[in-house]
């Protein structure tokens, strides 16, 4: 293994809650066994390379390049490319997390062509696969970047040429068929730019059959090439475009359901753009669960006062709670992970700053974990959720899911002399026995 900026940090690991090293594991004992699997099986957490090694630290208010030094931020593209994998990997092995996840963009430049992008990823990703055979963390989700280049400006599947969802086909078929080659779990879609800025240039009708089209043409590639991973689509309502049609879960079922596409993809959630819809964390983990087409999650947080996409690393276990227990409720994981889609504050220029972060990030998720593990294995929530329904499970709920007419239950009340009485949703005491457990 070459030096890399990396170098001087000795492998990072668990020292337990009293351990005052920055760069020890407090939570996340990667072998610890919680409800029936390891910590790290049952969390899946992933570094990204997309804020880990390519974001410089740039603003839209900084001129010029990039605010942090490192060495493959300059030179000869393929040859800086080679430079951040090897970071990137050394990095991957002083943290010791399972999985990585990746933009096509983000490990090797874009050529002059496509045939050129193309040899490119190529040459970088044959690397990658060695790397990963040697010890090397697996893919948790490969991706490809269609909303950075200009071509994208007005979106890829959904443009108004079709040359552009041409080139984004290709894209895709080519990153696809490398996340199957390096064993990816997952494939993920993010519609940065599928959206529109304005209505009077956009007809949403046609727009949306494409990106139905397109998503189709996807997974009919997936089965024709044998991927067993899962298709993810990664709901975000707005930034960079005005409006996204992959608003948020819901959005996203209706969509998949108008194009027959309920059961080939699910949904990959993150903790800010769930916030930036509106909803929280947790209602968008239990709408997808609801609605059978949970995923992954992408781990990070907003920022309160600023309310735009901030990606922060998460460090409020309690506040990861609620998530975690509608997690553990639905069964777990089955090819999703915790993906930590977050980047370091611009001012954190130093390279052990990122590997702080994501100490602080997968600890916090530990810490989470467990809490709701505990809290889940109480049965304090549970039984009082099983008793509140209860009456679903009996004659009369089950008559009516049955099919029981308007006519059938208007006769019933009369009959049985049906009298409902109100009864307490005792959010207070469940409130107080969660933060018993946190
Ligand atoms: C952007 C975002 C993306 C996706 C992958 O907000 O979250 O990085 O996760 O394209
Ligand atoms: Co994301």
């Amino acid at each position: 293994m070459t030096t890399t900026v990396y170098s001087h940090v000795p492998e990072i690991r668990y020292e337990g809650p009293d351990s005052r090293n920055p760069l020890a594991f407090r939570w996340y004992d990667a072998g610890r066994v919680v409800l029936g699997k390891t910590l790290a099986e049952q969390l899946r957490p992933a570094v990204c390379y997309w804020h880990t090694f390519v974001w410089g630290g740039q603003d839209p208010f900084a001129l010029g390049g990039n605010l942090f030094e490192r060495p493959w931020f300059s030179g000869e593209p393929m040859a800086a490319a080679r430079l951040k994998l090897d970071a990137a990997f050394d990095f991957f092995g002083r943290l010791g997390l399972p999985y990585w996840c990746f933009h096509d963009r983000d490990v090797a430049p874009e050529g002059a062509s496509l045939r050129e992008s193309n040899a490119n990823l190529d040459a970088i990703l044959e690397v990658a696969a060695r790397k990963m055979q040697d010890g090397g963390p697996k893919l948790l989700w490969g991706t490809a970047n269609l909303f950075s280049h200009p071509r994208y400006m007005s979106g890829a599947a959904t443009n108004p040429d079709p040359e552009v969802y041409a080139y984004a086909a290709a894209q895709v078929k080519h990153a696809l068929e490398w996340t199957q080659r390096l064993g990816g779990a997952n494939y993920v879609l993010w519609g940065g730019r599928e959206g529109y800025e304005t209505l009077l240039n956009t007809q949403l009708r046609r727009e949306l059959d494409q990106y139905g089209r397109f998503l189709a043409a996807v997974v009919e590639h997936k089965h024709r090439i044998g991927f067993g991973g899962t298709i993810l689509i990664e709901p975000k309502p707005q930034e960079p475009t005005k409006h996204q049609y992959d608003y948020d879960v819901a959005t996203v079922y209706g969509f998949l359901a108008r194009y027959g596409l309920e059961d080939e993809v699910r949904v990959n959630i993150e903790v800010n753009h769930a916030t930036l819809s509106g909803h929280s964390f947790e209602h968008e983990v239990a709408t997808a669960c609801a609605l059978g087409i949970f995923g992954s999650i992408d781990a990070n947080r907003g920022d309160e006062q600023l309310g735009w996409d901030t990606d922060q690393f998460p460090n409020n276990h309690v506040s990861l709670v609620p998530a975690m227990l509608e997690l553990i409720r639905h069964g777990g994981f089955t090819t999703g992970g915790m993906n930590f889609d977050a980047k370091v504050r611009r001012q954190s220029i130093d390279p052990q700053d990122q590997l702080e972060a994501h100490v602080g990030g997968i600890d916090t998720l530990a810490r989470a974990y467990l809490a709701a593990a505990a809290l889940y294995e109480s049965g304090e929530l549970e039984r009082v959720l099983t008793e509140r329904y209860a009456g679903w499970d009996g004659a009369l709920g089950q008559r009516i899911l049955g099919g029981a007419t308007l006519d059938d239950l208007a006769q019933t009340v009369q009959q049985q002399g049906l009298d409902p009485r109100q009864r307490s949703g005792r959010q207070e005491r469940l409130e107080n026995i969660v933060n018993r457990h946190v």
